[in-house]
C-alpha cells in the first residue's frame, strides 16, 4: 500500500514507519515546556531522525483533555523557526504538521512539510482543499467532540465500527475536495473521546480498521489509557514500557505508522512485530 505525501511516497505494504512527537508547546501532556525554544526543539528533532524516525510531526498545540485551541498566529509563530531550522539542517527528512487549522497548514506546507496530521479530522472547512493543492499526505483522526470536552461520554455501542464510519465519512469529504486516495491515512484517536477499554479494544481490533484500505496511524504513547491499565501513577515517562508494548501489539496487528516519543526503542519494537507478523500463516 502506497502512501504519497508530495515529494515522498512511502510503501507501506511491508513497512512500519516510526513517526517521532516533537511538540512546540507549554503545556503538552508528556514532553510540554521543554522543546518551546526554537533551537532545542530542532536539536531534539535532529536527535529522533538520529534515532531513526521516518517522519517528524510538529505540533504546536496541546490536544490533551481538557485543552482550549491555540490561535492560529500563536501557533506559527511557535512553529515557524523550527520548520525552517529543521529544513535547513536535515534537508530530507519528512516533516508532518500537526494542526487542525488550515491556515497553518497551509503555512508549513509552503515550507516544504510533507503531511497534515489534522486531529479533528478536516473540522477546518478549508483544511481539504489546502492539503490537496500541496498534493500532501492526510491523516484522517477520530476523535468525539473537541479536546475541551471529549473525554465527557466515552460509552459507544460498537467503538471499532463508529470510528470506521467516522473515518470513511470524512476521506469522502477529502476526496470531494481533491485529496488523492493515496494520500490518505486513518487513526482511530486513542484516547480522544475513548475510555480505557475503548482504546484498548481499538488496538485489539485494528484488522478492522486497516481493511478499510489505508494505512493506519496509531498514536498511544504514554498516553493515560496504558497507565490506567497497568496501574503507573506516575510522570508520563513511567509509561514508556507499556506504550513500546502498545506500539508492538499495532504493528503486529497491522498498523503502518507508530506515532511515539520513544523513537529508538520502538524503531526496535516496530521490527520485531513486522517480523512476527512476516512470520504469521496467512488466515
Ligand atoms: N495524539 C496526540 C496528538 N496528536 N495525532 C494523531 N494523528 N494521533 C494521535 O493519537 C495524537 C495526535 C496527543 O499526544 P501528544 O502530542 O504527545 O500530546 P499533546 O496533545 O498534549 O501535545
Amino acid at each position: 500500500m502506497i502512501w504519497r505525501c508530495r515529494d515522498v511516497t512511502f510503501d507501506l505494504t511491508d513497512r512500519v514507519l516510526v513517526m517521532g512527537i516533537l511538540n512546540v508547546t507549554p503545556d503538552s501532556f508528556s514532553d510540554g515546556g521543554r522543546y518551546l525554544e526554537p533551537s532545542a526543539a530542532i536539536a531534539r528533532g535532529v536527535e529522533l531522525l538520529e534515532e531513526g524516525a521516518d517522519l517528524l510531526d510538529l505540533g504546536a498545540e496541546s490536544t490533551r483533555p481538557g485543552s482550549l485551541p491555540v490561535p492560529a498566529a500563536e501557533q506559527w509563530r511557535r512553529l515557524e523557526p523550527v520548520l525552517r531550522g529543521l529544513r535547513e539542517a536535515r534537508p530530507a527528512a519528512a516533516l508532518s504538521l500537526d494542526t487542525r487549522v488550515a491556515d497553518v497548514a497551509e503555512r508549513g506546507l509552503a515550507l516544504g512539510a510533507q503531511v497534515v496530521n489534522d486531529v479533528s479530522a478536516l473540522g477546518d472547512p478549508a483544511m481539504a482543499s489546502v492539503v490537496a493543492r500541496a498534493g500532501a499526505g492526510l491523516v484522517l483522526m477520530h476523535m468525539r467532540g473537541t479536546p475541551e470536552n471529549m473525554q465527557q461520554d466515552t460509552t459507544y455501542g460498537d467503538v471499532v465500527a463508529e470510528v470506521a464510519m467516522f473515518l470513511q465519512t470524512r476521506a469522502a469529504a477529502g476526496r470531494a475536495a481533491g485529496v488523492a486516495e493515496e494520500c490518505l491515512a486513518f487513526d482511530p484517536g486513542i484516547g480522544f473521546g475513548k475510555s480505557a477499554a475503548g482504546s484498548l479494544e481499538l488496538l485489539a481490533r485494528l484488522p478492522e480498521l486497516r481493511a478499510l484500505g489505508r494505512p493506519v496511524l496509531v498514536g498511544a504513547s504514554r498516553k493515560s489509557f496504558l497507565a490506567r491499565l497497568t496501574g503507573d501513577e506516575g510522570p508520563p515517562t513511567e509509561r514508556v514500557p507499556a506504550s513500546l508494548a502498545a506500539a508492538a501489539i499495532a504493528a503486529y496487528e497491522g498498523a503502518a505508522i507508530l506515532r511515539v516519543h520513544d523513537v529508538a526503542a520502538t524503531v526496535r519494537v516496530a521490527k520485531l512485530a513486522l517480523a512476527a507478523r512476516r512470520a504469521r500463516r496467512p488466515t
